[in-house]
Parts: structure tokens; C-alpha cells; sequence
């Protein structure tokens, strides 16, 4: 016991003559890191290895908050900050290598700011400062038109997020009643994250779209109108789903019914495809070409309606929608065989013997 201590307060003086003697081991320049919002994330920290470890993992800014200490070849987490309970973890096996890098799992908005790292061993002694900032990228722009209103929404970001409109061919913003009516709201939820959603009114002569910037990251979302494509009960109908972008090897396009039933859902991988057909669109889907066109038949009256292509790649997503107008079939076969030519035949047949009639009566008076 004795013995001990004194060994103790031997190794503290030796850290402190250490430490009087290793004073540019701090290089003074923080270590930046960029954390993905609940995701996990290693802080970085190394030092020169040698024997008998202490790290000590520390929030200067909260009155050097412990958040993990190592000595005696173990973990020691009875100083834990609550916040960090459950929360972290050293990379056991290479601490005799010189690395004291901290994981950190389930990141949050408060694990932002300033880490102290501080290290020990026989050698001496060493701290540095690692600072991180947290991101919660934008992930998914949706888009939507509804009564020639387009409204784009984003949710879950971090740090705060920008919406811009444009449109391809580009319009003067000035004369473009579109840009006139925007109008841009941001939510904060309960995570500290913003949710951004904005409101246009639809140009119906060009693409529009919308772009949200967060950070470094950015996602569009496009939305366009085709003509509107007729067809009728008999016939094959192919409404296209054209997106000028053919290097495209991984993107997920889903087929919708008036924006809202999902007609077919399709993944492309490395130019092979894998299709899901919703059980009501089995008899009408015939096929779907390789640039995503859908072919249908067996058309009814409840097929009339708007029909949109959304494909969406880990950056953009764009969306295609197409009135299909159904118009019933000619009257080829009205019930008793009396076709519009036979019909015809009759009324002509009728007006010449009536003017027949006619000639033969003014001839007797
Ligand atoms: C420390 O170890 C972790 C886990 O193996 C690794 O990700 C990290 O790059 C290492 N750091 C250094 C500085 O070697
Ligand atoms: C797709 O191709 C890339 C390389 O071209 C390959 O690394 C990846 O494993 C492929 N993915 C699938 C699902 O085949
Ligand atoms: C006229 C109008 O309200 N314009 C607004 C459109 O939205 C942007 C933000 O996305 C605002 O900066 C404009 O003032």
C-alpha cells in the first residue's frame, strides 16, 4: 500500500518534470471533423506510444466535462458525463499503437464544439483539440403540383438549409409570375433539425425546379409537364418518362396514378433492373422500356388521369406528369348493325326519293 502510493506521486512528478520538458507537444491548431447527425463518428487523437496509457477524453467548454477515461489498462467510466453514458468507445487494441481515437456513436446537435484529448505514458504527455461540427446533409427533396401550385419540401437538416427556385430554359425572374408568388417556411423539430418548404406557382412552358443547399450539399427536385397523351379501351398507350440523363446506372423510378397510387416501382443497379407492379396495374402495365416509358392496355374510363414518372438518384429527383385522356372506342359496332356509313346510305336514300317525289308532283300540277 505504502509502496504504492509512493510509487504513485513518484510517476506524478516524473508526468509534471514530463510535461515541463515536452511543452511543444501540443501543436496548438484544432483537429476539425464534420459528424453526420445520428450517425457514428471517430474523433481522432494519436500519440507516441509507450507503456502505463491514460487518456482522458474531455469537453473543455463544459468545464472539462469527462466524457471517457482510460488508465490501468481499462476503460474507467464511473466520472461519465450522463450525456455520454452508453455512448463511447476507444479502440482497445490499438492504444498500445499510439492511437486514442474515441468513437462516439449516435451523434447529436450537442455534440458539438471543442474535445480535449489528453494522453499520458512513461514517455510523457500530450493533449490536443479536436473540434466538431455536425451535418444533417439533405437527404430527399420531395416535390408535388397540386391546382397549378408546386410545392417542395425538405426535412431533417442541418445546419440550416437554403431553397432557391429556377427553371430550364431559364426565365427572366422579373416577368415570371412563378417567382413572384413564392413563398419559403422554416420549421426547427424537436431535434434541433429544419424542415424547409416552399410554394410556386407552376410554369407549365418549361422545367421547374427546386434546389436545397445545406452545407456543402445540395439536392434538386425537378417537375415537368408532358402533352397530354390520348388513348382509348383498344388501343396500346406509351407515355414517356424522358430524362436527359443517360449515364445514369443507379436511380429507383416509380410510376404513379394521379400522384397518389403507385402504379409500378422499379431499381436500377448497374443497368440491371429489378420491377415491383401493384396487383391493381397488373392487367394494364404491359411493359416498361429500358428509358422507363410505360407501355399500358386494356385502358377503362377510371384510367383517365394524371400519370407521373419519379425517378430519383442519391442526388436529384425529377418528376414527368402526363394527362392520359381516354376517349371510348368508335362506334364500329353499335347494336344492330347499323353502322354511321349505313346510317348515312339511308338519309341519302331518303332525300333523293323525296326529291324524286318532289319532281314527279310538281310535274302533275
Ligand atoms: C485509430 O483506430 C481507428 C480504428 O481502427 C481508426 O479508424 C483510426 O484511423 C486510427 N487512428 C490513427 C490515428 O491511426
Ligand atoms: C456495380 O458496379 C460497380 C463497379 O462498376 C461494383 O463495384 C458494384 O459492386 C456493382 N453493384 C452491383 C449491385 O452489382
Ligand atoms: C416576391 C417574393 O416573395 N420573393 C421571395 C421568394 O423566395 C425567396 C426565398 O427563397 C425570397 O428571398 C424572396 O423574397
Amino acid at each position: 500500500m505504502a509502496w504504492g502510493l509512493v510509487s504513485m506521486t513518484l510517476r506524478g512528478l516524473l508526468s509534471v518534470v514530463i510535461l515541463l520538458s515536452t511543452a511543444t507537444s501540443t501543436d496548438g491548431r484544432d483537429v476539425h471533423v464534420t459528424c453526420v447527425f445520428s450517425e457514428d463518428c471517430v474523433l481522432p487523437c494519436s500519440f507516441l506510444p509507450g507503456s502505463e496509457e491514460v487518456i482522458h477524453w474531455m469537453k473543455p467548454e463544459d468545464k472539462d466535462l469527462t466524457i471517457h477515461s482510460y488508465y490501468y489498462s481499462t476503460d474507467q467510466l464511473k466520472q461519465q458525463s450522463q450525456r455520454f453514458r452508453g455512448r463511447t468507445a476507444l479502440f482497445n487494441d490499438q492504444i498500445p499503437k499510439g492511437n486514442a481515437s474515441l468513437l462516439l456513436r449516435g451523434i447529436t446537435l450537442q455534440d458539438q464544439g471543442r474535445y480535449k484529448c489528453y494522453t499520458s505514458t512513461i514517455k510523457g504527455n500530450m493533449e490536443s483539440f479536436i473540434n466538431i461540427a455536425v451535418e444533417a446533409p439533405v437527404r430527399l427533396v420531395d416535390i408535388e403540383l397540386s391546382d397549378d401550385i408546386i410545392t417542395c419540401s425538405s426535412t431533417g437538416i442541418y445546419p440550416e438549409p437554403k431553397l432557391t427556385w429556377s427553371s430550364d430554359p431559364p426565365s427572366d425572374l422579373s416577368f415570371d409570375p412563378g417567382t413572384i408568388q413564392n413563398s419559403t417556411s422554416i420549421k426547427v423539430d424537436d431535434r434541433g433539425l429544419y424542415d424547409i418548404t416552399s410554394t410556386k406557382q407552376f410554369s407549365r412552358d418549361r422545367t421547374n425546379i427546386c434546389t436545397v443547399t445545406s452545407g456543402t450539399v445540395e439536392r434538386t427536385a425537378t417537375l415537368k409537364q408532358h402533352d397530354p397523351v390520348q388513348g382509348s379501351p383498344s388501343s396500346e398507350v406509351s407515355i414517356l418518362c424522358s430524362v436527359s440523363q443517360s449515364d445514369l446506372l443507379t436511380f429507383d423510378l416509380t410510376w404513379r396514378f394521379n400522384q397518389i397510387d403507385t402504379i409500378l416501382t422499379s431499381t436500377y443497379t448497374n443497368s440491371t433492373s429489378q420491377m415491383y407492379v401493384d396487383d391493381q396495374w397488373k392487367d394494364q402495365v404491359q411493359s416498361l422500356s429500358d428509358s422507363g416509358s410505360l407501355q399500358l392496355h386494356k385502358l377503362t374510363m377510371v384510367h383517365q388521369g394524371t400519370y407521373s414518372c419519379e425517378l430519383s438518384t442519391a442526388r436529384d429527383t425529377h418528376l414527368i406528369l402526363t394527362y392520359l385522356q381516354i376517349t371510348p372506342d368508335k362506334l364500329s359496332d353499335v347494336s344492330d348493325g347499323l353502322s354511321p356509313g349505313s346510317i348515312t346510305g339511308i338519309i341519302i336514300a331518303a332525300v333523293i326519293i323525296a326529291a324524286v317525289i318532289c319532281y314527279l308532283l310538281r310535274g302533275k300540277l
